[in-house]
Formats: structure tokens, sequence, C-alpha cells
């Protein structure tokens, strides 16, 4: 029975018994059939509720956007826009890489919510890594999402009519301002959002006081407000990657707009250097960290390779852009790509170490002492990437910026 005050035809958050409630009103089970519901979202922003027939263990997932950001509460109001963002975007990527995303069964914008694939036999990404998991096929896969969605959905490619659409239909105003000030206003200023340990506010100053780093940030958060050269995730991080050891499904791109490629890889590189560092105190041993921070450069180095090889396909077999043709216009594209990708992992190292959302990477660490020492090499190492970042020409430069011994 629908209680008298939930109604399908205007939005109210989910509970339990109208998550089940929806999913039966949608058909995809049975009225009479008991089903078996838990919230697991662990995100900052949503609700995710996993609705399981306990017979058959025919199961799916029902995500909701809240009007406020959970990670703060009700006094951060927040567009349930998102949702429309990320339903959209999951589904121009199946376009062109569906094995590396969730399925969408079914979405609606009045109440905000997405109905899809359940996911659960992966893991979370950002875990499994501080649990000191492989993935063989993670960098082909990241490499691979990122190149085919931006390459598809670039200039080298749409009509500019059809590119210019997707841009509007994609102008994620709320989402992107998130981003502005958490990742390349606030960490970089005295501001409420952030939070570190005392400890280390001799090295935070330095940070604040550094006007030459400062120019460089302003230049990159200029970028990522006016430079629309492809569809972007927006948001990833190593939390929106779902992984078993064969399989990648990347999730929640609600903060999904046109913008910079270099933004997503940056990210991705930013939060496998977090755990790079963090396994300083992950690891129980120094064989067993050695071997899983190897596994973490290779993975950087695959992913833009990767990157590299499959955006240099789809750009000599799919091309339409005249200067495609051009010898040399491609290997100068790409070397923007890295620069940028270089300069947003720095802002992305320091944003998650003292800025608002950190990661449990390096949070979880129980040696005070540790964890301020690697909090302090993370953001002497953001620093780095962002002021050097045209000197770093390769991507064995970047690593070498991080995995020296500290
Ligand atoms: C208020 S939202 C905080 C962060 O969570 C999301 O995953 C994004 O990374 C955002 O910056
Ligand atoms: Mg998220």
């Amino acid at each position: 029975m629908t209680p008298a005050n939930f109604s399908f035809k205007e939005y109210q958050p989910l509970t339990l018994d109208t998550a089940v409630q929806l999913v039966k009103h949608l058909g995809y089970f049975a009225e009479d059939v008991p089903l078996k519901v838990s919230e697991i979202g662990d995100g900052n922003l949503n609700l995710v509720f996993r609705i399981v027939h306990p017979e058959s263990k025919q199961s799916i997932i029902v995500k909701q956007a809240l009007p406020y950001a959970k990670v703060v509460g009700e006094s951060w109001p927040l567009t349930l826009d998102r949702a429309y963002f990320e339903s959209t975007f999951l589904r121009k990527a199946a376009e062109y890489v569906p094995d590396l995303v969730p399925k969408v069964y079914h979405f609606d914008r009045l109440l905000a919510i997405t109905v899809m694939e359940d996911l659960s036999s992966h893991q979370i990404l950002r875990q499994a890594m501080i649990d000191g998991n492989f993935y063989p096929k993670l960098a082909e896969h990241i490499g691979k999402f990122v190149a085919q969605i931006a390459f598809h959905t670039s200039d080298f490619y749409l009509h500019p009519f059809e590119k210019k659409q997707l841009v509007k239909d994609f102008i994620n105003p709320e989402l992107c301002k998130i981003t502005e000030d958490l990742v390349f206003t606030d960490p970089f200023f005295d501001h409420e959002t952030n939070e570190f340990p005392k400890e280390i506010l001799d090295t935070v100053k330095e940070l604040w006081e550094d006007n030459e780093l400062k120019r460089e940030v302003a230049i990159l958060k200029f970028q990522f407000l006016t430079q629309a050269e492809a569809l972007l995730h927006g948001d990833l991080h190593s939390g929106s990657i779902f992984v078993t050891s064969e399989s990648t499904k990347v999730i929640d791109p609600e903060f999904a707009y046109y913008g910079p490629i270099g933004f997503d890889l940056g990210q991705f590189f930013a939060n496998l250097i977090l755990n790079y560092l963090s396994h300083e105190a992950h690891s129980t041993d120094e064989q067993s960290r050695e071997r899983y921070r190897t596994f973490l450069v290779e993975s950087i180095e695959q992913t833009w390779l990767h990157f590299t090889n499959e955006f240099t396909t789809l750009w000599h077999s799919k091309g339409t852009e005249i200067f495609t043709k051009v010898p040399g216009t491609l290997e100068t594209f790409l070397a923007k790509v890295w620069k940028d990708t270089v300069g947003f992992a720095g802002c992305e190292v320091i944003r998650r170490t003292i800025g608002l959302a950190r990661v449990a990477d390096l949070e979880t660490i129980q040696d005070e002492a540790l964890q301020h020492q690697l909090k302090r090499t993370a953001l002497r190492i953001g620093k780095d990437l962002i002021k050097t970042r045209s000197q770093i020409k390769h991507v064995n430069d970047l690593i070498r910026s991080f995995a020296q011994p500290q």
C-alpha cells in the first residue's frame, strides 16, 4: 500500500518503504513479492537504495539526489538537476563504452531518481586500493573510458552544431561551482571549508602565501571555467570507480560538463598518487609496499598510454575536423592535455589533503605523526605539479615527482 502522503508525482526523499513501492510501481517487481531493501549510499551527496528479491537474487539500484549536500547537511542546498546530468552522461557514455558504466533502466527528473544496474559484485576502488588489491585492467579501462568519451564529444569528431547542442545540454553550473570552490579556490586561501591538523599549519600557510603557486592555480581554474573541449565525468576520483579484477565501472557522473580533457585524467592520477603515499601506513611490510606502489605507478603510465593510443586511433579513423589531417596537430593537442593533466592532478592532491571531502587513504592513518608527514608531502607534491607542469613533459617525469624516497 502506498502511504497516503507519498506521491510519485512530486519530489520527496525516498525511504526504505517508498523505494520498494517505487520499483514495484515501475514494474520491476510484482506487487506481492517480499523484497529486501537497504540504503547503501556512502558518497557525499545522494541516497542509494539496493533492492533485492531474496529468492531469485534479482537486484536493482535506485539512486536519488537529495536537495542538499549530504556530506554537509541541509544547510548546503543543492540542485536536484544533478540526477539529470548523471543519467544523461551515463546514457551518452553507454554509446561508446557500454561495458564501463552501469546500465540505466529508468530516469525520473521530477523525483530525481535513476534506476540502474546493481554493481554489488564490484568494490569501490578507493577502499580496494587502501586494502592493497590489484586491478590489472584498470589502466586500460580508464584510458579507454576517457579517450572514447572525450573524442566522440569533441569538435574533432562532432559537427559544430551537434557539439554546441551537447555543450548546452551539459551546462551544469551548480555542480561546477562546487569544483570551482573546493578544488580551485578554497584550499589556496584561509577558507572555512578547509580542515587539517594544526600540526601542519606552517606548511599550509606557506601554500596560502605562495603567490606564484596561486597565479598558476588561477590559470588552471580559468581553464576549467572556459575550455569546453569535451564532455567530462567531472569527478573521476577513486570513489567514483567500481572494480573487480576483470571489470571496471565508472559511476557518479553528476559533475559532468564540458571542460578540458586533462581534468578527468588529473583527478584520477591524483587519487592514485595519494594512495601511493598512504601505503607508507597501509602496507604491512616493505615488500608488499613496493609491490603495491609498482602497481600504482604502472597504472598511471598505462592509463596515459591507453588514453593516447585510443585517442590517436580515433583521431585517424574518425576525425572529421579538417585540422585532424594536418601532421603534428594531434601531438600538439596531446601535449596540451598532458600539461593540463599534471596541473589538475596537483590541485586535486591539495584539495583532497586539506579541503572539504578529504580521502580515507590519508584520513584513516592512525599514526598521527606519520599522517601529518604524509599530508605535508602531499602538499609539496601538489604544489610542484602545479608550478612545474611545463617541465613535466613525460609520464616518467610525473612519476619521479612523487615516487622518490620520502
Ligand atoms: C559537497 S560535495 C564534495 C565533493 O564530493 C564529490 O564527490 C566531489 O568530489 C565534491 O567536490
Ligand atoms: Mg560522487
